[in-house]
């Protein structure tokens, strides 16, 4: 059995926990608890990790980790990254300041990305229709990085799926 780990990380609300809970097949570990910061909008929020499990055919299997986004656990983004063959950072469009936010994932994360591979995924599409992908993407290249920017909607399995797929690629260009 060969096993990949891929890390989601991103943006408070931005759909970590929900884009593992649409694809495990195990019972998704969850970590969140009732939040006492009510600018993020939500209820709960992680402060731990996240953790699922998918497996593709019979051989290999994906193990699939989420950061707790709020900055001040950034502490513990280093420590889930050990050994990661794939990073899923997920910007929340509906915040102030997602590009912003892209920049900061990014440079938290850019050994990780330069050696392994890496999706970034736009989720709220449907709320915010600004910045379009293209902006996210002229961030990329701002940073000198390179890896596809999507817009998904990570409460549907199958879109889910697709980042995975993406990502799978990705990571066979670099292995
Ligand atoms: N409207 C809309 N809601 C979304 C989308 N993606 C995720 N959500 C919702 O946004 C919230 C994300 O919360 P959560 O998964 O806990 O975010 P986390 O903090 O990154 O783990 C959930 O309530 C999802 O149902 C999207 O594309 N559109
Ligand atoms: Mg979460």
């Amino acid at each position: 059995m060969i096993e990949h780990k891929i890390l989601f990380t991103g943006t408070t609300g931005a759909g970590k926990t929900t884009a593992i809970q649409s694809v495990s097949e195990i019972p998704p570990v969850c970590t969140d608890v009732v939040s006492s910061d009510l600018t993020i909008g939500k209820e709960t929020t992680t402060v731990a990790l996240d953790y699922g499990e998918i497996s593709l055919g019979e051989a290999e299997r994906l193990r699939l980790y989420g950061t707790p986004g709020q900055e001040r656990f950034s502490f513990m983004w280093k420590i889930l990254a050990q050994g990661a063959l794939g990073l899923v950072i997920l910007i929340d469009q509906t915040q102030p300041e997602p590009l912003r936010d892209l920049d900061t994932y990014l440079e938290h994360f850019r050994t990780l990305i330069q050696e392994t591979a890496c999706v970034v995924v736009i989720s709220k599409m449907d709320k915010s229709r600004l910045p379009g992908l293209k902006e996210f993407s002229e961030v990329m290249q701002t940073k000198q990085l390179v890896c596809p920017v999507i817009a998904a909607d990570v409460r549907v399995r199958e879109q889910v799926l697709d980042i995975l797929d993406l990502l799978l690629v990705q990571m066979e260009v670099r292995l």
